[in-house]
């Protein structure tokens, strides 16, 4: 078995100016900036038959590059307890056209529909102690460079192994995106 998932990888630049928000609450279990990505779809955990499958049928997607964008930061978690800090990513045609793409190429491959509305993000870290209080003081005390993003040409599938010092993602396939100037004519 191998666990999955479909993102677009972030570029150095912009995981550089990511990392330097990565300080400052204590509990906070930073993301590696070599794991930095922005989750298509999570796949979980597979046969070797099915990887090979969606591997397979990913390579078929056929879709424009597109800008990424981030947007503000924030937190996911439930009302009571904040459970990791992102940053937001904004939606575009270009994103949700490729988001759709690979949900209806998984589906293909007899997994599941994702049930969960697609909320585009970069997780930055990962909390299990702070407060509601910690997470919104470190979202209000932070600021992301105005139009901070970068160009997705490429989309990536990753194995996902948890090791007893975290998490190590790699890539185990990656699909190109049609240059912009290519989606600009269509
Ligand atoms: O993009 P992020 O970092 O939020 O949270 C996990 C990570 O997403 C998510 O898949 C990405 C790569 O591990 N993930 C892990 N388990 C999951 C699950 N059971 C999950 N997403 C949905 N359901």
């Amino acid at each position: 078995m191998i666990r999955l998932f479909v993102a677009l990888p972030v570029p150095a630049d912009v995981r550089h100016v990511l990392t330097g928000l990565q300080n400052g609450l204590p509990g906070a279990r930073w993301t590696d900036p070599e794991n930095f990505h922005l989750t298509l779809r999570f796949i979980g955990e597979v046969d070797f038959g099915m990887a090979e499958d969606l591997a397979h049928t990913l390579m078929r997607i056929d879709a424009p590059g597109f800008d990424v964008t981030l947007d503000g930061l924030g937190w996911f978690g439930n009302k009571r307890k904040p459970s990791a800090l992102i940053a937001n990513i904004r939606k575009n045609d270009g994103l949700l056209h490729l988001q759709r793409k690979v949900e209806s190429a998984a589906v293909r491959c007899g997994l599941r529909p994702e049930s969960r509305k697609f909320h585009p993000h970069i997780t930055l870290g990962r909390l299990k102690t702070t407060s509601i209080e910690g997470a919104e003081r470190f979202v209000a005390e932070r600021r992301l460079p105005r139009d901070l993003g970068f160009d997705a040409d490429r989309f990536v599938l990753y194995s996902s192994f948890l090791s007893h010092c975290g998490s190590i993602y790699t890539e185990e396939a990656d699909y190109a995106l049609r240059f912009a100037a290519y989606a600009a004519a269509e």
